[in-house]
C-alpha cells in the first residue's frame, strides 16, 4: 500500500483542465491509497469558507467521496489558501494539519510542510506572511463583504506578482540552512514539501545521516505526486 502527497494545484474556475485532472486523480489512483495529503495551495486563492464559488462545492464533494470511500485526506495550508477553515474541512472531510507535521509511515518518519516558511531569504514574504497570519486581521478580513475580499485578493495577487518580478529565483527558493534546521528539529531524514514549484529529490545529510528533501511539482500542465511505500519514496508526474 502507499500514501500519496500532492500540492500546488492552484485550482481556479479559469483552469478547468487542472480541475478535471484533479477529479480524475481523486476517482482513480487516490482510491487505492492508504491516505492522501494535500500540502497547500490546493486553490489559487481562498477568501473564506463562505465563498459560494461552484468550484469549491465541486472539489469539496469530490474529496468527501474519496474520504467516504475509505481514504483519509489531510490538508496543510499554503500561502494562497491559509484561510481555508473548519467549515470547508467539514464539507470536504479533510482533516486540517499544523504547518509542520511529522508522520510515521511504514517505519519511516516523514516531515511534511507547504514549504513557504523555508524561504527564509525572502524577507518581504516573511513580513507579509506575519501580517496576514495575525488572527485579528484575519477576523477583520473575513468579516468584510465577499466582493471587498475579492478585490483585496486581486490586489494582493497583483502585488505579489509585481514583487516577485524583482526577486531573484534564489531568494524565492528554500534556504538550505532552514531545511537542515527544521529536519534536525523534528529528527527526520525525509522532508516532503511544495510551494517552490521546483519538483526534485534532493539528497542531504542530517545528523551525519543521509536524508532526502522531496519537492512536489505544481499542477500546471500535468499532475505531480509523491508516493511513499514501505520500500520507496517516489516523485512522479503524470498527464491529467
Ligand atoms: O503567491 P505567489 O506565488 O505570487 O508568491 C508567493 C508570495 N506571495 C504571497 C502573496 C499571495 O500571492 C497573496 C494571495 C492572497 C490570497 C488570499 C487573500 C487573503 C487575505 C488575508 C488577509 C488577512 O504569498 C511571495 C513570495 C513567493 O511566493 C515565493 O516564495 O516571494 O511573497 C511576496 O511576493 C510578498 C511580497 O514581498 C509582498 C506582498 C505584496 C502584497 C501586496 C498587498 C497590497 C494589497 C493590500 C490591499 C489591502
Ligand atoms: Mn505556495
Amino acid at each position: 500500500m502507499a500514501t500519496l502527497f500532492i500540492a500546488d494545484l492552484h485550482l481556479q474556475t479559469e483552469e478547468p483542465a487542472i480541475t478535471a485532472g484533479f477529479l480524475h486523480f481523486l476517482h482513480g489512483v487516490a482510491r487505492k491509497a492508504d491516505a492522501l495529503y494535500i500540502l497547500g495551495d490546493l486553490f489559487e486563492a481562498w477568501i473564506g469558507d463562505d465563498d459560494p464559488t461552484p468550484l469549491h462545492r465541486e472539489i469539496a464533494s469530490a474529496i468527501k467521496a474519496l474520504v467516504e470511500s475509505g481514504v483519509p485526506c489531510y490538508f496543510i495550508h499554503g500561502n494562497r489558501d491559509f484561510l481555508l477553515g473548519k467549515r470547508f474541512a467539514r464539507e470536504s472531510g479533510m482533516q486540517l494539519l499544523p504547518e509542520e507535521k511529522v508522520l510515521e509511515l511504514y517505519g519511516r518518519r516523514v516531515l511534511i510542510m507547504h514549504g513557504d516558511t523555508l524561504c527564509t531569504d525572502d524577507a518581504g514574504y516573511l513580513a507579509f506572511r506575519a501580517k496576514v497570519h495575525k488572527p485579528w486581521l484575519q477576523k477583520l478580513f473575513l468579516a468584510l463583504p465577499l466582493f471587498i475580499r475579492q478585490r483585496i485578493a486581486v490586489k494582493m495577487r497583483a502585488g505579489s506578482k509585481a514583487a516577485n518580478s524583482h526577486k531573484s529565483l534564489t531568494i524565492m527558493d528554500v534556504n538550505p540552512d532552514a531545511v537542515v534546521n527544521v529536519m534536525e528539529k523534528h529528527q527526520v531524514q525525509c522532508l516532503i514539501h511544495g510551494h517552490t514549484h521546483r519538483p526534485d529529490v534532493h539528497e542531504l545529510s542530517i545528523n551525519q545521516t543521509p536524508a532526502i528533501r522531496v519537492v512536489l511539482g505544481a499542477w500546471h500542465t500535468q499532475g505531480s505526486m509523491v508516493k511513499v511505500t514501505a520500500d520507496d519514496i517516489e516523485l512522479s508526474h503524470f498527464p491529467f
